[in-house]
């Protein structure tokens, strides 16, 4: 009787979760925003929860190779346009958080699944900055590579990542062109200085590549993600744009990219390119890159550094709610 009672219930949720579902795909296939009171099947939470927490994380992780430089910038114009630069990528990683948050996850918890190493960020911030010039290829080539990945985030079924994106997406092309503009200073410099461009670009391109995440054959989550309008391109097809867009700025630096490979297709008209490192890849998202330790060592001690303005931010708080409370009584 117990048995028969449970089955019926569990065939009547079916049901309902099925229609559900349908509703809720017919909503995206609307473009019709999701919002976070809307249902929505556990699996779209989870991926938003895990795609918008990463970004978060990489944000705030990507603050630390620029972060070496502030002290050895060699002007105060652009130690001004880092220090600019660093605080805005702080501030993406906070609206990030807030969005992942209006899932119905508290920020602690995704912090301390960074600290501790659970969570992923993107590989390549675990490369080492090495020279001045890295600093420009990192706006160059890392911040083009994040628009171009990024840009269609601004168009992602769930509305609050969709409008964060929007104000991350403008600040991000302001620290690609400081990058690139950094760049043609120093390619009209010495050669010295135009061999120190063309190391950084030799050791950044191939990660570049990479953190658009492997390749459509073996991405896991893309098919799910384009069926929910999450993403709106695949990997490759990503990849494939920033190479396309990324060869002719490349012409105009006067640096060569390093991939013997790289080839105008008259056919398809996109710049065919050889292929990626993949093991390395798969090394540094385990947590085995050159910088891996150093950042999460980073992290975990500037986050018991600000351990006194966590407190001191709740006691203000509390000080403000009872302030309130008196007066209205
Ligand atoms: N690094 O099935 P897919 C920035 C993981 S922000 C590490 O293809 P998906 C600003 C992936 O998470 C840059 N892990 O996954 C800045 C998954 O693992 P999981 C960050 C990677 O989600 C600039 C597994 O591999 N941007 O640069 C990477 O469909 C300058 C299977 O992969 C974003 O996060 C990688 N490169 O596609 C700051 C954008 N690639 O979770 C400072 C939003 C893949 O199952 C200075 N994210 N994985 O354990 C996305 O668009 C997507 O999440 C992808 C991956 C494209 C990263």
């Amino acid at each position: 009787m117990y048995t028969q009672a449970l089955n019926s219930e569990t065939v009547v949720s079916t049901i309902d979760d099925e229609q559900k579902m349908t509703a809720f795909q017919a909503r995206i296939d609307r473009e019709e925003k999701i919002e976070p009171n809307d249902w929505m099947p556990a699996a779209y939470r989870k991926t938003l929860i895990r795609q918008i927490s990463q970004h978060a994380h990489s944000e705030i992780v990507g603050m630390l190779p620029e972060g070496n430089w502030v002290t050895r910038a060699p002007s105060l114009k652009r130690k001004a346009a880092l220090l600019a630069k660093i605080q805005d990528e702080g501030g993406h990683g906070l609206y990030l958080y807030c969005a992942a948050e209006t899932l119905g996850v508290t920020r602690e918890h995704l912090v301390d699944q960074l600290l501790s190493g659970k969570a992923k960020y993107s590989s390549i911030f675990n490369y080492p900055t090495l020279n001045w010039a890295d600093v420009g290829v990192v706006g160059w080539l890392v911040d083009g590579a994040a628009i171009m990945n990024q840009i269609p985030l601004c168009r992602c079924s769930y509305g609050p990542y969709a409008r964060a994106m929007i104000r991350v997406c403008k600040e991000e092309s302001f620290h690609q062109r400081q990058g690139y503009e950094l760049l043609l200073q120093m390619m009209k410099g010495s050669e010295d200085l135009k061999e120190m461009v063309q190391d950084a670009v030799n050791r950044m391109w191939w990660p570049s590549l990479m953190m658009f995440g492997p390749s459509d054959g073996v991405s896991e989550h893309s098919s799910n993600s384009m069926r929910w309008k999450i993403k709106r391109f695949t990997n490759d097809d990503l990849r494939q744009k920033f190479v396309d867009a990324t060869v002719p700025q490349a012409k105009i630096l006067g640096v060569t990219l390093p991939d013997p490979d790289l080839v105008f297709d008259e056919v398809s008209g996109n710049w065919k390119y050889g292929e990626p490192d993949w093991a390395e890849f798969k090394r540094v998202i385990a947590g085995h890159g050159v910088c891996n330790k150093q950042r999460l060592k980073d992290r975990i001690s500037a986050h018991e550094n600000g351990a006194w303005v966590r407190e001191a931010a709740l006691v203000y708080a509390e000080k403000q709610k009872s302030r309130m409370a008196q007066s209205a009584a």
